[in-house]
């Protein structure tokens, strides 16, 4: 082989020997070649976290932090050697940062509770953007009620992009914490999270980052990045459901009462009184989803061997055919047009629903999702009720984005 081809190869993600290592991709569907995009809801499952879990059931199923028998003390040293897979896929200083949650609702919930709420009194705000998942809305809305804080809201343009000389406008001497998505499950727009932590640090905020559609897809570096906090989901990045995780710096973590009682969150317990543990441990009450964080760890194990900058490339390639293509189709309507966009694309067909468009997706093998989203106010600020959105992973290739094109003129044909 001629070493520039060698070098090409060595850059390239292989494609075609990562979708074997995906059983659940060589289906039929409808009758139809399975061609699955819907990965920012969940992705598919590569067999090397199936197997990981099923070695824990087969050989050491078991409670952690708690027995002292064999089975116990494997399974511990399993969930904390999680943790530090965890740790270095995010690049955080202490595996101690990395709290266990149940996904990236828990992890916003867990900051809401246990970081904003203690620290807020009357006419104190937080910002968000106008793009947010509700997860990232209704936590804020709870601990406002609860404290007298204000929901303030940075807008965004119409090609779905956050106005930043408007966020800068919002940042006050009153804001105590700026929490917004890094990229938008609803747009699939790049935020620029950089300068966004840049302009809350200049003015001494804290940052909290949903990275729920920004982890399986790119190299993400907390230190480098500087944020305090950032949240995840593990079904979204090729790991088990009902497993996520919360980052935060030691010294906040340290901070921060717990937010739930129950066992392993403590030092001791009296009906005096009690005492807690330290982080992470301190917001890990009761026992944990051990199989799902040993998913967990061998899926970004995985992942960063794969390279995250070659699975960016390859992504990027195939979402930017997915629009080109969307683009050339009459009757068809992008929604939302940043110029920076990764993991998903949002359309519209004129003069037919959503689902109308996704069922007949479907009947051609196509999986996409349809609806708002979890992202209302992101629908009413472009005036639909629901959009269809293609969502891409790792493993999706040019031909799947011929057969989407496809479904959607057959849908546009059909409906229009
Ligand atoms: N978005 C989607 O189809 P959970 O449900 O806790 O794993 O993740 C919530 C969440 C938070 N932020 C963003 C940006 C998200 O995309 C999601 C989940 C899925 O878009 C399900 S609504």
């Amino acid at each position: 082989m001629s070493r520039i081809l060698e070098q090409a190869r060595e850059t390239e993600l292989d494609v075609q020997s990562i979708r074997e290592q995906f059983p659940s991709l060589h289906q039929t569907v409808r009758g139809k070649p399975l061609v699955y995009l819907d990965n920012a809801a969940s992705s598919q499952r590569p067999k090397v976290v199936a197997d990981a879990v099923a070695r824990y059931y087969a050989e050491y199923a078991s409670n952690v932090h708690r027995g002292v028998h064999a089975l116990a003390e494997r399974a511990t040293l399993a969930y904390e050697n999680a943790r530090e897979q965890v740790q270095r896929f995010l690049n955080a200083s202490d595996a101690r940062e990395i709290v266990f949650t149940r996904g990236t609702t828990e992890a916003i919930n867990l900051v809401a509770r246990s970081f904003a709420q203690p620290r807020l009194k009357p006419g104190d705000e937080i910002l968000v953007s106008a793009m947010e998942h509700h997860s990232n809305i209704v936590p804020w809305q709870l601990v406002c009620e609860a404290t007298g804080a204000t929901l303030v809201v940075a807008p965004m343009d119409d090609r779905g992009e956050i106005q930043m000389d408007e966020l800068e406008k919002r940042l006050s001497p009153k804001t105590r914490l700026v929490s917004v998505v890094w990229i938008s499950n609803a747009l699939g727009t790049v935020n620029p999270v950089e300068e966004i932590i840049r302009l809350a640090h200049d003015r001494g905020v804290p940052v909290l980052l949903d990275a729920a559609q920004a982890v399986p897809h790119r190299l993400v570096d907390v230190q480098a990045l500087g944020c305090d906090f950032l949240a995840f989901s593990g079904h979204k990045a090729y790991a088990p459901g009902g497993i996520g995780v919360l980052y935060g710096r030691l010294d906040l973590l340290e901070s921060m009462p717990p937010w739930q009682g129950g066992g392993d969150m403590i030092l001791s317990v009296s009906f005096a009184g009690s005492t807690y543990n330290h982080p992470p441990h301190r917001f890990e009450a009761g026992t944990p989803n051990v199989e799902g964080t040993i998913g967990l760890g061998a899926a970004l194990t995985w992942l960063r061997g794969l390279g995250l900058e070659k699975v960016e490339r390859h992504e990027q390639q195939v979402l930017d055919l997915a629009v080109a293509r969307l683009r050339e189709i009459s009757g068809v309507r992008l929604v939302g047009d940043a110029r920076h966009r990764a993991g998903a694309i949002s359309f519209a067909i004129d003069g037919a629903h959503a689902h109308d468009v996704g069922t007949v997706l479907d009947s051609e093998g196509v999986a996409v999702r349809a609806g708002h989203h979890c992202a209302q106010p992101v629908m009413a600020h472009f005036g639909v009720p629901a959009t269809v959105r293609a969502s891409f992973a790792l493993y999706n290739t040019e031909s799947e984005i011929d057969a989407l094109e496809r479904g959607i003129v057959k849908a546009r044909d059909l409906f229009s």
